[in-house]
Parts: structure tokens; sequence; C-alpha cells
């Protein structure tokens, strides 16, 4: 018998480089997939190809410890799943043959890394009757929450200290919502997209590779961001108790959450200028402002209130570009573009870099700004019009899964 393991991409509508310094985030999982049609192996081993000509096809043993391959191997997506699978316990004596298709842009900041991930985990799973449920329950049975920490973890052996945003948004997507998550512990609460708001994905045609320069700029921004939050601790820890966030034993951290959930924000900044050198000053104000945004988008869209929630989105770019440099001439023009058209807010989304723009519009002002797009971003550059996975409109979607494989064919 045949399976296929349907992961989806996701599009952060706002909260960046928030997930790894324990703040929320709020994508939106997208209908664009990677999947993964497979059979069940006789032994423990994982043999699998890619419909794309430059990713070769490889072989590895499910056994510890599973080496990776070189850096930028395709493979190490789905190592990295083995691994954290069978560093969690899990007995995986059968593995998986067989073809990866998708539809997710490569290194475009829409996760089409974790979306791998999570189809091969699912994949492996199915293979070795582990059911993967909604809740906690009984083993051989895993929940969705703790497959997403856990492939989270395991995505790390990949060389990139990310957080937990995408796999949790691939594992827990809900049509026409978009998705409040929370980390520490981790929490997914489904918000309605309200009728009438339009997502548009921008890719600025510059690849964020996170496995060569990329990585390391992100690396380092996380570095910072712990750098920083370790000074500011110090300055509060005379005068405030402090909140045990950290379950090391005999730990007492104050986290980026105790400080953005009751600080006034002025007074916050003003104390971290005062102990933190320039650039890590910028880290931080970026960090725990894009952190108060969130809460505030999550409000806009309940309330149905598509100008604030653009106001916030234009705030976002603004300190992902002057705060933590991640923006590029590309992804501002984007934005520049897309506001001047009519949109109701725009902003890089991912880890910048290059990669996407997401941008937000009425119903009625989607199809103008889409055309100042084409006219005056991508015709100057490529001499054409985008195609469909450079621009498009994506639907909030469903969740990953595994289902039997239509055995015409179909579907893939
Ligand atoms: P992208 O750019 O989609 O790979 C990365 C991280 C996220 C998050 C964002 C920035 C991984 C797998 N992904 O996303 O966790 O930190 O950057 O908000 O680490």
């Amino acid at each position: 018998m045949s399976w296929l393991a349907i992961a989806p991409g996701r599009v952060n509508l706002i909260g960046e480089h928030t997930d790894y310094n324990g703040l929320p985030v709020f994508p939106m999982a997208i209908d664009r997939d990677v999947r993964i049609e497979f059979a069940v192996a006789d032994g423990p081993v994982v043999r699998l190809d890619s419909a794309l000509a430059r990713f070769d096809p490889f072989t590895f043993q499910l056994k510890r410890p599973i080496e990776a391959a070189g850096q930028g191997h395709w493979s190490n997506y789905v190592r990295a799943a083995a691994k954290g699978l069978l560093e969690h316990g899990v007995r995986l004596e059968r593995g998986i043959e067989g073809i990866v298709t998708g539809n997710v842009p490569i290194a475009s900041g829409l996760s089409s890394s974790s979306a791998l991930v999570v189809a091969s985990a699912l994949a492996l799973l199915k293979a070795n009757g582990v059911e993967v449920a909604r809740d906690a329950g009984p083993a051989p049975t895993i929940s969705r929450l703790e497959l997403a920490a856990l492939m989270a973890r395991a995505e790390r052996f990949v060389g990139l200290e990310g957080g937990g945003m995408d796999q949790a948004a691939c594992l827990h997507g809900v049509a026409g919502h978009a998705l409040r998550i929370e980390f520490e512990p981790l929490r997914v609460t489904p918000v309605a997209v309200p009728e009438g708001w339009r997502w548009v994905v921008v890719s600025s045609l510059v690849r964020a590779e996170k496995s060569g320069t990329a990585r390391d700029a992100y690396n380092e921004r996380a570095r910072q961001c712990r750098e920083a939050l370790e000074l500011v601790r110090g300055a509060f820890a005379n005068d405030r108790p402090a909140t045990t966030t950290d379950d090391r034993p005999g730990a007492v951290a104050l986290g980026y959450d105790d400080l953005v959930a009751d600080a006034d924000m002025e007074v916050l900044l003003r104390r971290a200028r005062s102990v933190l050198a320039p650039v890590l000053f910028r880290r931080f104000r970026h960090v725990v402002t894009e952190g108060r945004r969130v809460a505030l988008a999550e409000v806009a869209m309940r309330d149905g209130d598509m100008r604030a929630f653009g106001d916030l989105m234009v705030e976002s770019h603004k300190s992902l570009r002057g705060d933590y440099e991640v923006s590029t001439p590309e992804l501002n023009a984007i934005v520049e573009v897309a506001l001047k058209a009519g949109a109701a807010g725009a902003r890089l989304t991912g880890a910048g870099f290059g990669g996407c723009a997401v941008v937000l519009c009425g119903d009625t002002a989607v199809g103008p700004v889409m055309k100042e797009l084409v006219a005056r971003f991508y015709e100057p550059r490529l001499g054409r019009a985008p195609t469909h996975d450079e621009m498009f409109a994506p639907k909030p979607s469903g969740s990953a899964r595994v289902q039997i494989a239509d055995s015409s064919g179909g579907g893939l």
C-alpha cells in the first residue's frame, strides 16, 4: 500500500524573530505543501528521491547515531526528523521508500524545510504504527503539540538555532484561520481570518538559503538576543523579584515574555538603553516591541480592523529593517510599492535576508496591488510577469496529515 504524507508551508503574518525568544508569533498554514508518497520499507531504512532533479536520491539507516550529510544536503531535514523521533524513544523498526514532491517555494521564508521535516516524521510514525493525535494519549500515540516541539528541537540538527513557529503552524493549521502560537509551553490558538481579508506572498527574487550565510546572520541575532536579555535581566535583578522561566534545577531567570508582560514599554526601553551597546539595544527593542505588536494584531484581527492590523505590519517591517537589520532593498521596495498601491499593510516574512514579503489587502485592492507589483517590481527586474510561485494569494489552510495515496497517481 502506498501512503501520502502532506505538510503545508506557512506564511508568518506578524511576530518575526520572536519565537526563539519565547514570544508569540502569528502565522497561518497555507495551501501549498510538501508531499512524500511512500511505501513502508521492510527494514529500518529510509530511501527517498525528489521530483526535482537538483536533489539527489539518498538512503540512510534508522540507527543511532544518525549522521548528518554534507552541509546544505536536503536529506538532513529527513535525518533530523528521524533523529528527533529516535531520541524521543520512538522505535523505528520500519523505514520508508518513496518520492518527495511539493509546491512550497524553497528558500523563501515559507517554511518548506519544516514542512519536509514534519512530512518525514509523519511518514515514519505511520510506518511504525504510532498514531498522531490532537491530544495526548496512551502509547503508541504522540500529540500534535508534542510532535511540533520535538520537531522544532530536531530541526536544529541542520544548524539553525531556530524557534518553534514553523513546525507548530504546519501541525496545527486550520482552514480559514490564522494561528497565535505561544511557547514555553507551546500553545496554539486559531483566530478566524475575517471575510474580505486577502494575503499576497511576494517573492523578492533573492533566495534566503538557511544553510549558507543567512544561517550565520540568523544565529548571530539569536546570540545577540540572549546576550541582551542577560544584561537587561541583570539591570532588573536589583529592583524587582525575578520570575522562574527556566526549569533547569536552581535556575531563576526572567524571560522576554516576563519583560513584555508587565513592563511599561517606555520604562523598559529606557532601562535597556542604559545597559546595552547600540546594536544589542536595537535587537532588544525589535524583540520586545514585536512581541507587543503580535498581541495588538490578534485583537485587530478579532475586531475585523484591517487598518490597525496593516499598520502593525508596517511597524513590524520598519523594526526588522532598522533595528533587526534583516531586510533587503528588494523587500523594502515591495513594501513601498504595495502600500502606495493601496495595500493595508506589508512586511517581510520569515527570517528575512531575501525570501518573501507578505501583503494584506481588502478584496477590491488585491487586483490593483498585484498589478502594480508586476509593473513596478517584477517587470523592471525580470522583463516579465512573476510566476505563480513568485507571487500568489495563499489561503489559510489545514494541517499536516497522512492519507492513502491515490493509486491513479493523481494528486502528485
Ligand atoms: P524561515 O525564514 O521561514 O525559515 C525562520 C525560523 C523560524 C523563525 C523565523 C523568523 C526555522 C526552521 N525557522 O523561518 O523559527 O525564527 O525564521 O521569525 O528555524
